[in-house]
């Protein structure tokens, strides 16, 4: 008798644990896409044009290589719009002795997966997720004991297992994080390389119909469309990366530019997420660069850092801490996400333009997500979860194992330490630094209070005297107290007369 095979919309990969199970000759295969998934939290358009196209796709591949494939489209007849009615329909349609499926990305979906082991009328086997480096066992095992989990340590143990950039048992270039040289300012008259980019195919073009017509009320611009959908332009994509930025990733990947969305990053975790590329091969092509002299070990090793580091640490962070690191909320934060996070309606020029491309392409780099966006609702202290809830809809790479830590923890803090070991707060010189926004802004970012200030910097000394109690233990944070202490009491009341009206117009 067959086994059912559920493949999800982030599992499209042909090394699969659960294809490596089956039986071509004799087992079936299902996709579907349900309408569960796409409103659990209302995504940008162009993230499920992404997800449904690439499904698509994948199961030509799947088919062309000899799998039986049952496809349910959103608008096929009689589709129940979630998982388990698409998976009743399959068992009654095919009467599979088994269901085998590798195990979702999301907690949300491994407890429906629980459910089934007790509701379907089958044995359901859920298989273990071989596409990551770091298993939940090895993880769990590292992180022992440990209260507060560091990403450096874990880097380490990554690199030794990988081979990575090792020249034997040591680093090679003499250090294992190569990070302190990867924080150049953007210097003026760069010409930037742009991401590959590709014209919808029928499949799109279908795709891009049914979203236009079904999701019309959801965040962000469907078009222009322009994602790989496919394994083989996703590798092409990253190959155009490696070639074209890559040398420079490493020294400008903090940087920031007013009408620059994508400087020197690679634009590839859309693909990633989704299974397309495999990660241990893109490191592997990027130490080949660095060993034939290609690029400089900053960018390899930031590169590599990036994906074999903090891509496997969150992972294991989440697993190792849900379903209770969901409702963390270590500052107890209650203020509703201001509207222009969704409209990009605001005079701040950091935050419109981050905003604006989010609109546009479903897509701000990690200094963007984590400095602007990110620092904004950590100083206006603003809910953490609602916080979360855009991240997740509004980024067409966003998965709740990668985004929650990412979010709830390195840029919310909201797990009071867990993850990091200080708040990413910054006043508005961080992002004049790593910017040229403040140039252009209606605000000034040298003054500190008044109406003409930029809102980060009366901001930044509230929320640090808002959260005393909770911060000043913290050694990292001991210097920023005691500048504020030493601060004259005009001042000081200064700065919370200016945050407090910032914070009556959000
Ligand atoms: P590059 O800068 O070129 O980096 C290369 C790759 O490294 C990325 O494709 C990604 O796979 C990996 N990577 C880099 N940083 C991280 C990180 N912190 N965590 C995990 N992987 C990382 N990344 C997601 O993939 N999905 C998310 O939903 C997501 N949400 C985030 C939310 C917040 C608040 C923050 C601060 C970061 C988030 N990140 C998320 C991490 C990071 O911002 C993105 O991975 C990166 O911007 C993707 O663009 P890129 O492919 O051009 O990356
Ligand atoms: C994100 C997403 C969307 C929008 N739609 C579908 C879908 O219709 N069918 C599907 O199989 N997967 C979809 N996905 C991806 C899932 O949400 C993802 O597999 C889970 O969140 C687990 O990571
Ligand atoms: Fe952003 Fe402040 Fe600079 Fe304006 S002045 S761009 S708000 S940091």
């Amino acid at each position: 008798m067959a086994s059912l095979i559920l493949v999800l919309g982030d599992q499209l990969s042909h090394n699969l644990s659960s294809l490596a199970a089956a039986d071509k000759a004799v087992d079936r295969i299902l996709m579907c896409e349900v309408a569960d998934e796409t409103t659990y939290v209302r995504h940008h358009k162009k993230k499920i044009a992404f997800i449904f196209s690439a499904m698509r796709h994948f199961a030509e591949t799947l088919r062309a290589v000899g799998w039986h494939v049952d496809y349910v489209k959103l608008g096929d007849a009689g589709n129940t719009g979630s998982f388990t009615g698409e998976v009743r329909r399959a068992v009654q349609r095919i009467k599979p002795a088994e269901l085998i499926v590798t195990e979702p990305g999301e907690w949300r979906l491994r407890q429906i997966l629980a459910e089934w082991e007790e509701t379907m009328a089958l044995p359901v086997t859920i298989l273990a997720d071989t596409r990551y480096l770091c298993s939940h066992a090895e993880f769990a095992s590292w992180a022992g004991g440990r209260k507060q989990y560091r990403m450096e340590y874990f880097y380490r143990d990554m690199r030794r297992k990988t081979g990575l950039l090792m020249a034997g048992s040591e680093p090679i270039g003499g250090k294992w994080n190569f990070d302190s040289e990867n924080r150049k300012p953007p210097p003026s008259g760069l010409t930037l390389p742009q991401p590959l980019r590709f014209a919808p195919d029928v499949i799109s073009r279908d795709v891009l119909a049914l979203v236009a017509d079904k999701f019309e009320d959801h965040f962000g611009y469907l078009e222009p469309f322009w994602y790989a959908t496919t394994a083989e332009q996703a590798e092409q994509a990253f190959e155009h990366f490696v070639v074209s930025a890559l040398p420079r990733f490493g020294d400008f990947q903090d940087a920031m530019l007013e009408d620059e969305k994508f400087l020197y990053h690679a634009v590839i975790s859309t693909y990633l997420n989704a299974g397309l590329l495999d990660p241990l091969k893109l490191c592997q092509r990027v130490d080949f660069a660095y060993q034939a002299g290609h690029v400089p070990i900053n960018a390899a090793e930031g590169f590599i850092r990036q994906i074999i580091g903090w891509r496997e640490f969150v992972r294991g962070i989440y697993w190792q801490k849900m379903p209770d690191y969901a409702g963390l909320n270590f500052f107890e934060n209650t203020r509703d996400l201001p509207d222009f996070y969704w409209t990009g309606d605001t005079e701040m020029a950091c935050m419109r333009a981050a905003i604006s491309q989010t609109r546009e392409e479903a897509y701000a780099h990690h200094i963007q997500r984590l400095m602007v966006t990110g620092n904004f609702a950590l100083l206006a202290g603003i809910d953490p979860h609602q916080v979360h809830d855009w991240y997740l809809s509004v980024y067409a790479d966003a998965y709740e194992w990668v985004e929650l830590p990412n979010t709830l923890g390195m840029s919310q803090f909201a797990d009071g330490g867990v993850l990091g070991s200080k708040p990413y707060a910054a006043s508005g010189n961080y992002i004049n630094k790593m910017s040229n926004h403040c140039k252009t802004c209606r605000y000034d970012v040298k003054q500190k209070t008044g109406e003409k200030a930029c809102p980060f910097n009366p901001l930044y000394w509230d929320f640090l005297v808002r959260n005393a109690e909770k911060l000043r233990g913290n050694p990292r944070m001991a210097q920023m107290y005691r500048t504020w202490d030493r601060m004259a009491p005009d001042r000081q009341a200064e700065y919370r007369h200016s945050a407090a009206e910032i914070l009556n117009t959000l």
